[in-house]
């Protein structure tokens, strides 16, 4: 009810951090491309297998002048995994701790989503392509909701058996085809394109096979590097697309990796991937670093320590595009401001902060990666404080999701979207 909305945004008014400054509208006006890598762990970033890098295209990104890196971004899904990742990106509000936010509740929400506040407050044209069933994941009436102009999933794409693989068209394809209706989309756009090939269990045809898969005899882990550069070349020629075409000069681009690759489940394969001798639960938490990184022609760039997480991304990003970012429901922060909170939550309650770690009922020191065995009163205190905050903003959200309280919250900034005004359900596939 209207007074739970209430408790929301007096946390978010106490917990509220003033965007960095020198970063508000430097992409003032651009297309936003973002680009979403399927199950893309941050380990992936300059891993060598026999010798060769696995991304050199992301890679390269990741260390351009031009983009904005963070070294130390976590996923933060739960079940819901892409789609909470899409949840928390397109709205900064977590997923739910059991099943899926869009499908549980994308249908009949009311939010207040990036596509919408841009479309209102750029004049933005928004469009999500996929080259998977536009019902997964509840995304047909999901994305109505968030405000989406158009949405174009496998139905609009030509597809073959020798072009499908998993889930959807295989990156490369995907991109390729997406090309004739990037270039049709009024600019400026905000577009995202969800890719899928590099997704479990790594399947991939010998033709677009270009490394020997790792040799760790684990089945599921070791065609993982196979399909992430299959991934990273489908990524590389998207971009030289963009340079031939002057399109890299108009936009922003925005990478990210929604949740880890290699599950929790694969302990002995990962130590060895990871040249390590074990592999330890906090190896594991370490382990859901993704890619975050803002791209642009003129970006004063670097790689950042700040830790942060998927709930942050859009608080980010509406900072650069300089558009208002106060008095919102969002849950996440500038990472680009000195003042981020680098409190990262995960959704089962986990944390990770620059100097602690929470994992299950084990606190670790996140510098050396050792538990805290009889922390002092003090330190003992702070961990508790941190696990409740944790707590707290993970259960407010869930109240914002699960009792539809963006109904009641009418900010002057923010029309209410109609769904109506979006026709993409008659989608066949
Ligand atoms: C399918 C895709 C996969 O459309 O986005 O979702 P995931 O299994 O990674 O949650
Ligand atoms: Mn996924």
């Amino acid at each position: 009810n209207v007074s739970d909305l209430h408790s929301v945004k007096k946390y978010l008014k106490i917990n509220y951090v003033k965007p960095n400054s020198n970063y508000t509208g430097v992409a003032k006006g651009k297309n936003v491309m973002v680009i979403h890598l399927e199950s893309f762990q941050q380990f992936l970033i300059g891993y060598k297998w026999k010798g060769k890098e696995v991304t050199p295209n992301i890679n390269k990104l990741y260390h351009s002048r031009n983009t904005l890196s963070f070294a130390n971004f976590y996923n933060q899904v739960g079940q819901g995994k892409t789609s909470d990742a899409e949840m928390m990106l397109e709205n900064s509000l977590y997923g739910l701790q059991s099943g899926s936010a869009m499908s549980s509740y994308g249908t009949s929400n009311t939010f207040e989503s990036a596509p919408a506040i841009l479309h209102q407050q750029g004049g933005y044209t928004t469009a999500v392509m996929h080259g998977g069933a536009g019902s997964f994941w509840n995304r047909n009436n999901a994305y109505k909701q968030f405000g989406y102009q158009y949405f174009m999933p496998l139905s609009y794409y030509q597809n073959k058996p020798e072009y499908y693989v998993g889930y959807g068209l295989k990156d490369k394809i995907f991109f390729s085809q997406s090309i004739k209706y990037i270039e049709r989309l009024p600019q400026p756009f905000y577009l995202k394109l969800i890719t899928v090939t590099n997704h479990y269990p790594y399947e991939l045809d010998k033709k677009n096979q270009s490394i020997a898969p790792t040799d760790t005899g684990d089945e599921t882990v070791d065609g993982y590097v196979q399909t992430a550069r299959y991934l990273d070349q489908a990524v590389g020629e998207l971009l030289a697309w963009m340079k031939k075409t002057g399109l890299d000069k108009k936009t922003l681009l925005v990478f990210y990796g929604d949740h880890y690759g290699i599950s929790g489940n694969h302990h002995k394969a990962s130590a060895e991937l990871l040249k390590q001798d074990d592999f330890t639960n906090f190896d594991n938490l370490k382990f859901q670093r993704v890619p975050l990184m803002f791209h642009m022609k003129g970006l004063k760039g670097g790689i950042k320590q700040t830790y942060g997480g998927e709930i942050d991304v859009l608080p980010t990003l509406l900072n650069l595009l300089g558009v208002n970012n106060k008095n919102t429901i969002q849950f996440g922060h500038d990472l680009l401001s000195s003042a981020a909170p680098q409190v990262v939550a995960q959704r089962n309650g986990d944390f990770i902060t620059p100097k602690y770690a929470k994992v299950g009922g084990t606190y670790y020191d996140t510098k050396t990666g050792d538990e805290l065995v009889d922390p002092n009163p003090k330190v003992r205190a702070q961990l508790v404080g941190l696990s409740n905050q944790v707590t707290t903003e993970l259960s407010l959200s869930d109240r914002v999701i699960a009792g539809n309280l963006l109904r009641f919250y009418k900010p002057k900034w923010f029309k209410k979207v109609k769904t109506q005004d979006y026709d993409y359900n008659s989608e066949k596939a």
